[in-house]
């Protein structure tokens, strides 16, 4: 059978989302890079895959997906094993504290966390823009407001769905990764609860794999 494709470069944060999930379960696939800089993303070809000119996109067979955290659920569900059940499913409760930690990550831990990426490493690296530090502050202030409640959750669990690691973790990994190589690092030692969930899911074969290839944008 053809190996699923992802479409997008693979340093790319949303791209790497999709390619940890690949990796954890053990799935074959291929990454299709797509250009950015010709603007490869907003080709007839690409807007048939992702009708927003977005990356990444996913092709498995007939089916075309965009959306980084739906592609990864659907790959998670796919490809789902008895020790490798990311969503938990089968368990009402779990699965629903999944979500709410998916939901988390996507609604208020990227929105604080994100614009810091992009103002101190993304802007300056990659495109040529100043970082404005009055968006770097406000942004950090909003993150350790976020941060204190993880700190309290994950003093009681291990993970922060429960006590097993799930898609809601995994989730967080690539835009804490380049988060760790901006100037604000140091901002997690002062959650040693968080600090310590970040060291698990860094030690993780998949994400150690995929870590190798994503090098940051020199600070
Ligand atoms: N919510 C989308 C966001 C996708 C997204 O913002 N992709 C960026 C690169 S990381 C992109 O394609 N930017 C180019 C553009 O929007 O034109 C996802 O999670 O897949």
């Amino acid at each position: 059978m053809a190996p699923v494709k992802v479409f997008g470069p693979a340093m790319s944060t949303n791209v790497a989302r999709v390619i940890l999930c690949l990796e954890e379960v053990g799935a074959e696939y291929e990454v299709v890079n797509i250009d950015m800089k010709s603007q490869e993303h907003k080709s007839p070809e690409h807007l048939a895959r992702n009708p927003f000119g977005q990356i990444p996109a996913f092709q498995d067979g007939h089916l075309l997906l965009w959306e980084s955290r739906a592609i990864s659920k659907y790959v998670l569900r796919k490809y789902k094993k008895d020790e490798v059940d990311l969503l938990r499913e089968g368990n009402l409760e779990e699965a629903a504290m999944v979500d709410v930690w998916t939901e988390v990550e996507a609604h208020t831990y990227n929105p604080a966390l994100s614009p810091i990426v992009y103002q101190c490493l993304i802007g300056p690296m990659m495109r040529g823009v100043p970082t404005d530090e009055k968006v770097v502050a406000e942004s950090l202030e909003k993150l350790k407001k976020v941060l204190e409640v993880y700190e309290a959750r994950l003093s009681k669990h291990s993970y922060l769905a429960g006590d097993f690691v799930s898609f809601a973790d995994l989730n967080h990994f690539p835009y804490t990764f380049y988060f760790m190589a901006t100037p604000h690092a140091a901002l997690f030692d002062s959650y040693p609860h968080v600090k310590a969930w970040w060291d698990r899911l860094m030690a993780r074969p998949a994400v150690k794999k995929i870590a190798a290839t994503m090098v940051p944008p020199k600070a």
